[in-house]
């Protein structure tokens, strides 16, 4: 049984569709903390995480915008996660990417209290390996991965707690990557499982190695799993759909490979857009997927299978 800690970060600000901040209520309404409570985890829903006054902040970058808010949120994020990584599993409801920010960084000083690395588990269509500095869209969305590794293009900002190794930190579903980004990939040991690598490996191999890693190092895993990992025929509720996501089956399967491991320590849930969804249904989806991360299954293994 795992005491299930739910923040909400109702943000939107880190990229331009209005909607994300909907998501924590989204998520409330599609019954994750009933989800948990029919898994016999306990549950405690913090209620929605509450950003400080925007400081004064200004960049270079003339493209970037909501810069103070997002450091607001960044900074009340990084305490909010820190604190209740102390009592339990954080879920933080999102909110789009730009939480990460301050989530992992949450995770970041979590860890080095405990005197455990931590390791970061990136679900994603894209990789958010932009830095303040480099994005061309502006959105503050596409960073975290950048600020997580300490790179350096991130002025406005503290620096990063206890920046995160590139070979701590794998993704998964990539398939949208800009030049700058696919530059800064390639000076960094980084494990990127792009859509081809799922396509001639399958999910589980690559999935397996990388939480072998973890639990060898006696690591803390943070999850970040963005709504545009999956299809968009099976999730449409996100502002920026790129075709070719994994299935449903290959979603769960993720989920159930990791409730496995027993290795996950905080979890995201980004870029949930309410007001683009069918009837509820992507919402429901990704509640449904932390039902499995949290142990719902069809059997106990083993069974007779073959
Ligand atoms: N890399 C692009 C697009 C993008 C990143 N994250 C999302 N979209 N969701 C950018 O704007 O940085
Ligand atoms: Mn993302
Ligand atoms: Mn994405």
């Amino acid at each position: 049984m795992t005491h299930c800690i739910l923040l909400g970060a109702p943000l939107d600000e880190g990229q331009r569709r209005p909607g994300c901040l909907m998501g924590p209520a989204a998520y409330r309404v599609a019954g994750l903390a009933q989800t948990l409570v029919a898994l016999n985890h306990s549950v405690e829903d913090r209620g929605d995480v509450l950003p400080g006054p925007a400081p004064r902040a200004t960049c270079t970058n003339r493209a970037v915008h909501h810069l103070p808010e997002m450091l607001a949120w960044t900074e009340a994020l990084r305490e909010a996660t820190a604190d209740a990584l102390q009592d339990g599993l954080p879920i933080i409801m999102g909110g789009d990417h730009a939480l990460a920010l301050g989530t992992v960084a949450g995770a970041a000083v979590h860890a080095e209290r405990m005197g455990r690395p931590l390791f970061v588990l990136w679900l994603d269509a894209h990789s958010d390996i932009h830095t303040v500095e480099s994005t061309t869209s502006g959105n503050l969305h596409g960073t975290p991965i950048a600020y997580a590794l300490g790179l350096p293009g991130f002025d406005p900002f503290p620096p990063f707690p206890h920046p995160v190794p590139g070979h701590n930190i794998c993704m998964f579903g990539i398939r949208s990557v800009d030049p700058a980004e696919h530059a800064a990939m390639q000076a960094i040991d980084i494990t990127v499982n792009d859509m081809r690598v799922l396509d001639e490996y399958g999910i589980v191999a690559p999935l397996r190695g990388f939480l072998d890693r973890v639990q060898a190092a006696g690591g803390m895993l943070h999850v970040s799993l963005d709504v545009d990992f999956l299809d968009p025929s099976i999730a449409p509720a996100v502002g920026t759909t790129v075709p070719g996501g994994t299935t449903f089956r290959e979603a769960h399967l993720v989920m159930e490979l990791l409730h496995e491991s027993g290795l996950v320590t905080s979890l995201d849930l980004v870029e949930l857009n309410p007001f683009l969804d069918d009837r509820g249904r992507t919402a429901k989806l990704m509640v449904d997927l932390v039902g499995s991360l949290m142990g719902r299954k069809v059997f106990d293994r083993p069974t007779r299978s073959f």
